[in-house]
């Protein structure tokens, strides 16, 4: 069960962020209002919401799920693998610490984006990719192992993927859905997979959150599918956020 979450809004900077997607530059009145509705999604899942202002020095700021790893026991600040972003976890940081007893700290050389980290239960998949390297993972692997959780290792270095979240979300009840072709990267026995074609890729990073799923609007197939399984889905806007390679989970830090 998640109670709260925090969230950052796009600032002034945003379209200045990384991006590898060829989709044209992003309009900010337009990701604010998407932003705003993601909030509303969050809050009918009975989510209590602590926004962070607007922080144009890090135009990536808004897809703060980067910035840490959160479990039952600790919060576990991250290292981001990309330059420009390192800077997004001190703030993060401190608010966290009125949360967590434990702050734990992945430690460079070391890089760790929480885009690569999917929590099934009590299994997490840690993403190697060129924002979280080797070191990175294993840092985080003893930490969470250390708190009695399992993991293992996916490296999607050789796909065409910012983070392993673009390609795998656990949906609970023993369910991951996947990217076709995913499937060979890792060890996913025991879980039944709801695949996701390459065509609707994007849709693949979807987040259940307590009685819901936020689902990206646009891919009829994959929400077709989710429906007949019974989730209660709440389709969201993204396009703003695609622009910047953002999806739906790096919207927020739930807990
Ligand atoms: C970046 O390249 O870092 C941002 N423009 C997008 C980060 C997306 N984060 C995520 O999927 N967890």
């Amino acid at each position: 069960m998640f109670r709260n979450a925090i969230l950052r809004p796009p600032s002034s900077s945003f379209s200045q962020g990384l991006t590898t997607a060829d989709l044209g530059i992003p309009d900010l009145a337009l990701a604010v209002e998407q932003h705003r509705a993601y909030c509303k999604a969050l809050e009918q899942c009975c989510l209590t919401l602590t926004v962070l202002e607007p922080e144009p020095r890090y135009p990536d700021s808004t897809f703060i799920e980067d910035t840490a790893v959160l479990t039952s026991r600790s919060a576990i600040l991250t290292n981001p693998g990309a330059p420009s972003r390192q800077g997004e976890v001190t703030s993060v940081g401190q608010l966290l610490g009125q949360h967590f007893s434990s702050i734990k700290t992945i430690q460079p050389p070391g890089t760790l984006d929480g885009g690569d980290i999917c929590q099934a239960g009590d299994h997490f998949f840690i993403g190697i990719s060129h924002r979280t390297n080797e070191d990175g993972a294993r840092q985080l692997a003893a930490i969470l192992e250390e708190e009695g959780y399992s993991t293992n290792l996916i490296d999607i270095r050789g796909i065409d993927m910012i983070h392993l979240k673009s390609g795998i979300a656990y949906l609970g009840d023993s369910r991951l859905i996947l990217v076709a072709g995913m499937e060979k990267l890792g060890d996913f026995a025991g879980y039944e997979i709801v695949p996701v074609e390459v065509d609707e890729q994007y849709a693949a990073n979807c987040v259940r959150i307590n009685d819901y799923l936020l689902l990206a609007a646009g891919y009829p197939k994959l929400a077709a599918r989710l429906s007949a399984l019974g989730y209660k889905t709440i389709p969201l806007e993204m396009s703003e956020f695609q622009k910047m390679d953002g999806g739906l989970s790096c919207l927020s830090l739930r807990f």
